[in-house]
């Protein structure tokens, strides 16, 4: 029997060894890749994103558990591909143009990738242009936009603008965050959603695109 409780553990406590050893066990004993990224690396980044969101992790102990998952997603990736499962969704994430900040949109990312979805990262100060051409080439679910400065924030509506302008606005979810970000920001943009946090954006897009 595989062991994805304790593969699922081994994400929390971000030994990546012990992911690479287990999820390679788990492949060899025949359990379908399915099982082991719902049992034990999306199960693993679950209760990390809760600790997180209780100020029991803080963002070392994620970006550490996040490289530990990613160890086990490396081995698992070729064989979904394979099977044709398909992720939970699509987002496309960067941070808004002229901000350079990417250590919260990183771990947004990471939190989104752990959760099942598919993350195309176009990195920092994506010009608006930028985010509707990757909504034509990946067709993704839902943008999501980072910003840090209150100088970059209006940068969020000039995307969600330009979405509109090029008539692609209603293909996807637009969610925003950042530490200067607030839910009546988002109202104010027309945004679809807000998320204080890198385990609650993980709610927010399954909530938007359930
Ligand atoms: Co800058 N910086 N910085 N900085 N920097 C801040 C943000 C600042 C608050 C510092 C200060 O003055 N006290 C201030 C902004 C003031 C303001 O506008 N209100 C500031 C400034 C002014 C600047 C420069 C202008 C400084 C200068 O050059 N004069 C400059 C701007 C560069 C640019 O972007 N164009 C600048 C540069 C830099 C560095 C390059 C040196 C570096 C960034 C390195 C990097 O990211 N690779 C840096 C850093 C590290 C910071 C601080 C210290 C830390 C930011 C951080 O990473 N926090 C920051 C001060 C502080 O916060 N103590 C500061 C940790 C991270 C995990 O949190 O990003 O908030 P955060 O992400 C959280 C949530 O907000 C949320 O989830 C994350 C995890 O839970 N979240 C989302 C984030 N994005 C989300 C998206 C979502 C949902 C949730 O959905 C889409």
């Amino acid at each position: 029997m595989p062991d994805l409780p304790a593969l699922a553990e081994a994400v929390i406590n971000g030994n990546r060894d012990e992911v690479q050893r287990l999820t390679q066990e788990a492949v060899d004993e025949g359990t379908g890749p399915e099982a082991i990224v719902n049992e034990g690396l999306i199960s693993g980044m679950d209760v990390v994103g809760k600790k997180f969101k209780n100020n029991e992790f803080y963002v070392p102990e994620v970006l550490i558990a996040a490289r530990a998952m990613h160890a086990g997603m490396d081995i698992i990736k070729p064989l979904l591909a394979e099977s044709g499962i398909e992720p939970r969704g699509i987002v496309v994430i960067g941070t808004a143009k002229g901000d350079l900040h990417d250590i919260g949109k990183n771990l947004v990312a990471m939190m989104l990738e752990g959760g099942g979805y598919e993350v195309i990262d176009l990195e920092v100060d994506v010009a608006p242009e930028t985010f509707v051409e990757a909504i034509n080439e990946h067709s993704p679910d839902v943008v999501a936009i980072s910003a840090l400065l209150t100088t970059t924030m209006p940068a969020m509506k000039d995307t969600i603008e330009a979405l509109a302008g090029a008539g692609v606005r209603e293909q996807v979810k637009v969610i925003i965050g950042g530490a200067p970000v607030t839910q009546s920001y988002a109202d104010e943009i027309g945004a679809d959603g807000y998320a204080p946090d890198a385990a609650s954006a993980v709610d927010l897009v399954a909530s938007l695109i359930a």
